[in-house]
């Protein structure tokens, strides 16, 4: 960068679509069939197209990957949908330094921000176009999309955060989000 220059941004993002462009922006999706285990009624998983899109991430990676001092973007379009009672939703993860938090915010569509503390309390907030959350350190966090038009957010993380998606694999979050009488309701997991 030359002293006194004026140039043009990298990257941009459309604000219609939130598509990200540009430099270092790579892009990541989730079908039915990378999803294995992630919801709890494994006969209506498998009753679903395997190649169905749950959701596509978009990230800006100005730095490698575990830089101190750095700074990640994404954006996330979670699609509408159910499997059995619970909602198409994100796999979910502590980060691996689990002393970075995180932002969200929503920019389109309906859902909720799911968050577990690292002694398993688990709540959840409602995300809608405007909605901002704080996601604090040791927390896992994943999204559920509850509407009927695909849900888009963006998040803001450390870039020497990492992510910790085994220990969701290994115990899942205390609480399972899931649709009883046409409402989101948090409901303990089974163990
Ligand atoms: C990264 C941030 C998001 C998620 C994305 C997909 O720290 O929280 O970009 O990676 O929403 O969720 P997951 O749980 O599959 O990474
Ligand atoms: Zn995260």
């Amino acid at each position: 960068m030359e002293h006194l220059s004026i140039t043009d941004p990298d990257q941009r993002f459309f604000p219609e679509s939130w598509f990200l462009k540009g430099e270092g922006i790579i892009a990541s999706e989730k079908r039915m069939k990378d999803l294995t285990g992630i919801f709890e009624d494994t006969s209506a998983a498998l009753s679903i197209d395997p190649e169905i899109l749950v959701y596509r991430v978009q990230a800006h990676l100005p730095v490698p990957e575990n830089t101190l001092g750095g700074l990640f973007l994404g954006t996330t379009t979670i699609q509408p949908g159910r499997v059995g009672e619970e909602y198409y939703m994100t796999r979910g993860h502590f980060h691996s330094k689990s002393d970075r938090g995180e932002y969200y915010w929503c920019m389109h569509g309906t859902g909720m921000l799911i968050m577990m503390s690292a002694d398993r309390i688990t709540h959840a907030e409602k995300m809608f176009r405007g909605s901002l959350h704080y996601i604090n350190k040791n927390t896992a966090h994943r999204v559920a999309n509850t509407g009927l038009v695909p849900l888009i957010f963006g998040a803001c993380w450390p870039s020497d955060a990492g992510h910790d998606y085994k220990s969701i694999e290994r115990t899942g979050f205390s609480a399972r989000l899931k649709e009883k009488n046409g409402i989101p309701c948090l409901i303990e997991s089974r163990l």
